[in-house]
């Protein structure tokens, strides 16, 4: 027996527990413990097993850090059908977060009760594989298709509740997970309860699986697994058990050996590598109770809000009663949502937008508070005024953080008298909803003040991304290279339209265009006048969103902006915009050409790599995951593509640097080749190793 898995016998019950911190990953040891654990419980002639994992959960999957190792039995699959052909009774008692093929051996045992806070899932999908240790083939069995293929292609975890109101497990009891496991195995076994093989269980009715599928790979924008994984659920209705499992097997193969696979493991574990900064080794974050919140818009609403979900009393100050008042309403907008999503209960409503959340209009409010974002106009003297006040009010220790865009922290950090205190916290619109925090380091600020700007996103569930001072930091930095290949081609040949739809099939959720629509032309507009003063005169400037502002076609705010909003929601491609294009062209003396979505899509992607590996070699993102977490997270790069970065790597810098000094020959400003890029290439490096 390894350790990775206890064995006892109390009785004629073997208890097999798992001890595999920290989540007790389903890894070799483990697979074999529990492979010898049952065979010793039914030597030992035990009668029933009891299945339960030791410390914060019961397994959490399998071991995502052996994928793509030559894999060892005794396989996943082969374990849960063990356990299940076992002629003893087993019980899988779960708590923490019953995952993938955590829930299959679950499924593979006879019966399953749970802690009320156990969660649950097969999230297979979401790192790019699918179930592959029987949970296509059990779970519909157990509770239907149309519940599985919810569940298998959305990845998305349940609650204990949900899991017994579905008939996933049998019972949910109060208590440790081995005193319920063990009380409900001597229960079983007193009514001489009978083994319930859900593999012996009839087929599951089919659905329309063709329409299924193509719905699903719709949906998923390019990612294949959740569509895939509905050939292994179609399988369970279609061939006899034993079949359905080999079936399984080779789809979750296919897909293992995907790059997908390879770019959604690579996100998953950047997300949990990006808040170990070698700078806060050994650093505390000061203390984080009660968090002020200057500017009540949107943004400072979103703030809020994100801030008393996650526990945190807020204290919001406005200019007015009146604004105040807006606020207010904006933030219980924002929380009847979560309740209406069931994320929080009218109680809790109620004491959020009660006691835990104050507002005022004096700023000597702020004075207890511990951590204060200002989320006021873009504008470097409105920051300043507000600084110098934080400066006046606040307590000492207080961390003063600023919400800006581009501004430069800095300067913000030398009107005060404490500049080590001062860190930029730069959220994304909605901030309750947007998962992206730039945790922007000015040259003064403390490593404490950073961990406490790091322990604030963690506590508000953002994936948060260290960031240094620069115009638009990491992300609006790429994002200006993105719209400026885009303005570029546009100016060139091409239209709005088409623009979006390469990027969307590339796998954004939506092209340039249409997200500028979104956050509003202006915004982009009053950057780019602030930066006419420092812009490279050398520099190609496209002047069409000028030109689209100055029409007062400033986006979906206006109904109108690079397309048409006709009332009832929907976008229209607006030939006005063409014909402001082409004007714009001819004034330019541009002999336009027509550009395939390919063109479109590898200029403006390597525009952007241009521009990250100018980031990376500067120092303002620590490495090229950090960027990739930054365009994932913030921006709508695909997810299944790793961050662009990761996809840099499947084109490799040298194919990079060629493509730059292609495009160089028509403007060698714009596309000169990043430094990085020429190291890189000429070392036979990868931007992972830079
Ligand atoms: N394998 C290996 N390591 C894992 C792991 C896993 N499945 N899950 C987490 N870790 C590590 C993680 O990298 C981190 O390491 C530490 O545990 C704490 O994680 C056949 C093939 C379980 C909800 O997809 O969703 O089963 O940084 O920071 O916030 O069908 O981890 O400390 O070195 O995330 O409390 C299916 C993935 C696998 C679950 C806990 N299972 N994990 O969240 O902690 S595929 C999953 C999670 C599968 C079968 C298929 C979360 C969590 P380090 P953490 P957390």
């Amino acid at each position: 027996m390894t350790d990775a898995i206890g064995y006892e016998l109390l009785g004629d019950i073997a208890v097999l527990t798992a001890q595999n911190p920290p989540v007790n990953a389903l890894g070799y040891d483990v697979r074999t413990g529990l492979w010898e654990g049952i065979e010793r419980a039914e030597k030992d002639g035990a009668r029933a097993v009891l299945i339960y994992g030791d410390g914060a959960t019961f397994f959490a999957g399998a071991d995502i850090k052996e994928f793509g190792k030559p894999p060892k039995e005794p396989y996943l699959p082969d374990l849960c059908t063990r356990i299940e052909a076992s002629p003893l009774i087993v019980v899988s008692s779960m708590h923490g977060t019953a995952l993938g093929g955590g829930l299959e051996i679950a499924l593979g045992s006879h019966y399953r009760i749970a802690v009320p806070s156990a969660r649950m899932g097969l999230p297979e999908v979401l790192i790019g594989v699918m179930p592959g240790a029987g949970g296509t083939q059990r779970l519909p069995r157990l509770i239907g298709v149309e519940r599985s293929l919810d569940i298998i292609t959305s990845g998305r975890q349940i609650g204990a509740r949900e899991a017994l109101d579905l008939g996933i497990i049998d019972r949910i009891e109060d208590g440790a997970p081995r005193d319920i496991g063990l009380a409900y195995a001597r229960e079983l076994l007193a009514s001489g309860a009978p083994r319930r093989a859900i593999s012996e269980m009839p087929a599951p009715e089919p659905v329309d699986f063709d329409a299924t599928y193509e719905a699903v790979l719709k949906k998923g924008r390019g990612q294949l697994s959740p569509a895939v994984a509905v050939r292994g659920v179609q399988a369970a209705c279609e061939l006899p058990f034993a079949e359905g499992m080999k079936r399984e097997r080779e789809l979750f193969m296919e897909l293992m050996a995907t790059d997908q696979r390879q770019g959604l493991i690579h996100a998953f574990f950047a997300e949990r590598a990006v808040g170990k900064l070698p700078e806060l080794e050994g650093v505390d974050p000061r203390p984080l109770a009660e968090l002020g919140v200057i500017g009540g818009g949107t943004m400072g609403a979103g703030i809020a809000t994100a801030a008393l979900l996650s526990g945190l009393g807020v204290i919001m100050l406005e200019m007015s009663a009146e604004a105040a008042q807006a606020a207010r309403g904006r933030i219980e907008g924002n929380l009847q949502g979560a309740l209406k999503r069931g994320k929080i209960d009218q109680a809790k409503f109620d004491h959020l937008t009660g006691t835990a959340l104050r507002l005022s209009t004096d700023y000597d409010a702020l004075k207890n508070a511990d951590l204060v974002i200002e989320a006021v106009f873009e504008d470097m003297e409105v920051k300043k005024q507000v600084f110098g006040k934080l400066d006046a009010v606040c307590k000492p220790g207080a961390v003063l953080a600023t919400n800006t865009s581009y501004l430069d922290v800095n300067e913000i950090a030398a009107i005060t008298a404490r500049p080590a205190d001062v860190i930029g916290l730069h959220f994304f619109s909605p901030a309750h909803v947007m998962k992206l925090l730039e945790i922007v380091v000015a040259d003064k600020s403390a490593p404490d003040v950073v961990a406490t700007g790091f322990a604030l996103g963690k506590r508000l569930g953002k994936v948060s991304v260290r960031a240094g001072v620069c115009d638009g930091f990491i992300g609006n930095r790429i994002l200006a290279r993105y719209r400026e290949a885009a303005d570029t081609v546009m100016m060139d040949g091409s239209n709005p339209w088409e623009v979006d739809a390469a990027m969307v099939e590339f796998g954004y959720p939506m092209g340039p265009y249409e997200a500028q629509d979104l956050s509003g032309l202006d915004i982009a507009h009053a950057n780019r006048r602030r930066q006419d003063a420092t812009r490279d005169p050398a520099r190609r400037y496209i002047p069409i969103a000028d030109r689209m502002v100055a029409e007062g076609r400033l986006g979906k705010k206006v109904g109108v902006g690079w397309y048409r909003y006709p009332g009832g929601g929907g976008k229209v491609e607006d030939p006005l915009v063409e014909d402001l294009v082409r004007e714009e062209a001819h004034y330019a003396k541009v002999a336009r050409r027509a550009f395939t979505g390919d063109e479109i899509r590898t200029r403006l992607l390597i525009a952007m790599i241009n521009e990250a590996a100018a980031i990376l070699d500067e120092g303002i993102a620590l490495s090229a995951a950090d960027i990739d977490l930054v365009t994932v997270a913030g921006y709508g790069f695909p997810r299944w593509r790793g961050g662009l970065m990761h996809h840099a790597d499947t084109l490799g810098p040298k194919a990079v640097l060629e493509a730059l000094r292609r495009f160089a020959v028509e403007d060698p400003v714009a596309w000169k080749p990043a430094a990085l890029i020429e190291r890189l290439a000429a070392e036979g490096k990868s931007f992972a190793e830079a």
